[in-house]
């Protein structure tokens, strides 16, 4: 089974940087090469994931990163998105450990030897613990912590980038850390969830300023996910409801950033739950950016509710992944062409978008036509999109290869490669094969 897309597509032009992308605590292990992260607090809490596991060796990525490197290069893509620890490069006196600095440095020079462009994250959800014990992202300090961070790390990290994105994903830190409490650090109550979310894009801000003084060259921006909000019916609560959601969910980041506020559904939470806003922030917040990266997966479903703005519907009767997400490729090509009218988007880049599937490792082969027909229709939907106007440079395969999928520990795979967790072989499945053909084929 191939990937393919119409002879005519920009997307089938080598100007068009096709990657895969991972992030440090999902593959890398070596806990103690590093300081303790909210997500060792987690995974050491009872009942938190699913399989009692926890990140301490992962896919040992950080004793065979040279292995992986071959296996990125082998699969022909143009560049690589990792993410930094955190807690691998900065000591507790908030010095740079040499050590953790050497490891992506060798990393990254070995990326640019081999012609793979490097596409940096600097926070993929691995906040030191020392800082979450001082209140994490609850604590407006912690912005500035990250500022420190950023600063230290770019200087060091030098020449070696081509694409800084601050943050992974701030929605999930927010409101699946300090609000649902299903992810680290396990915090739960509405009061929380817009605190948090407001320091994360403040420690935004203050970090695009950094790289505009210490990374001029490189495209710096910011990851931001999305499930677009649909309604159930089409009577007009639902609607309402769903439009609340996606405030809630979504342009509850991107807007500060482009427009420099909150939606207007501030004004309808609770006084309790608003964020604590100061004068200027949201001038530090709405830094421009070189390129936006935007993370897709799913779209949810929402109904009006009587005591809540809105209540999310499961999906039900439709195809889902193994995770249970709804494979909803419209959606994808619905939300960029409707975020490309709602603001004045910088170009983007597609950072994150695959598929848990329920893979079978058979003599040596994984045959995951699933995955293979997700990635092919996601893609048309990235080519509709850029047909419609939408300026998008590149698309990221998440994932470049199987490993800690957070609270479902290591029983959701979104690999294009399969990891055996027990010998760590790494096996290119079906999709891995399909999606490099693919790829080397472009004129
Ligand atoms: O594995 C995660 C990743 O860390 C962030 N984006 C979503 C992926 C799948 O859940």
């Amino acid at each position: 089974m191939k990937i393919s897309l119409p002879n005519n597509s920009k997307m089938n032009s080598k100007e068009f940087t096709f990657g895969v992308a991972t992030a440090s605590f999902q593959i890398e292990g070596g806990v103690n090469d590093r300081l303790p992260c909210i997500w060792d607090t987690f995974c050491a809490t009872d009942g938190k994931i699913i399989d009692q596991s926890n990140g301490d060796t992962a896919c040992d990525h950080f004793n065979k990163w040279h292995q992986d490197v071959d296996l990125i290069e082998s699969l022909g893509v143009d560049a690589y998105r990792l993410s930094i620890s955190w807690p691998r490069v900065i000591k507790l006196d908030g010095s740079l450990n040499k050590a953790g600095v050497d490891f992506y440095t060798k990393l990254l020079d070995e990326l640019k030897a081999r012609n793979i462009k490097t596409f940096v994250t600097l926070y993929h959800w691995d906040l030191p613990q020392h800082l979450e014990n001082k209140g994490g992202w609850l604590n407006r300090d912690t912005a500035y912590a990250f500022e420190q961070y950023v600063d230290l790390i770019t200087k060091a990290l030098g020449n070696r980038v081509d694409s800084y994105a601050t943050l992974n994903e701030p929605f999930c830190s927010a409101y699946l850390g300090y609000e649902a409490g299903i992810h680290a650090p396990g915090i739960k109550g509405k009061e929380f969830g817009k605190k948090a979310a407001h320091h994360l894009l403040l420690a935004h801000g203050l970090a695009m300023q950094v790289l505009a003084k210490n990374s001029p060259n490189t495209q710096n921006g910011i990851v931001l996910n999305f499930t677009p909000a649909y309604a159930k019916t089409d009577s007009q609560a639902d609607i309402i409801a769903a439009q609340k959601a996606d405030d809630y969910f979504n342009q509850w980041y991107i807007k500060p950033i482009m427009d420099g506020a909150y939606p207007d559904l501030l004004n309808e939470l609770a006084p309790e739950n608003h964020p604590d806003i100061h004068e200027g922030d949201f001038d530090i917040i709405s830094t421009p950016l070189d390129f936006l990266g935007i993370n897709y997966y799913t779209r949810a479903v929402y109904e009006a509710d009587k005591s809540e703005l809105f209540k999310e519907v499961p999906p039900k009767d439709v195809a889902i992944t193994d995770i249970g997400w709804e494979i909803y490729p419209k959606g994808f090509s619905n939300l960029l062409v409707s975020l490309n009218e709602t603001y004045s988007l910088p170009p983007i880049y597609i950072t994150e978008n695959g598929a848990a599937m329920a893979d079978k490792l058979i003599d040596n082969e994984v045959n995951d036509i699933d995955r293979i027909s997700y990635y092919q229709s996601h893609l048309d939907a990235v080519n509709d999109a850029i047909e419609q106007g939408v300026n998008i440079q590149g698309y990221f395969a998440w994932s470049l290869m199987d490993n800690f999928e957070w609270a479902e520990g290591y029983t959701k795979r979104f690999g294009i490669v399969y990891v055996d967790y027990q010998s760590q072989v790494r096996t290119i499945k079906a999709s891995g094969f399909a999606y490099k053909n693919f790829i080397n084929q472009r004129s």
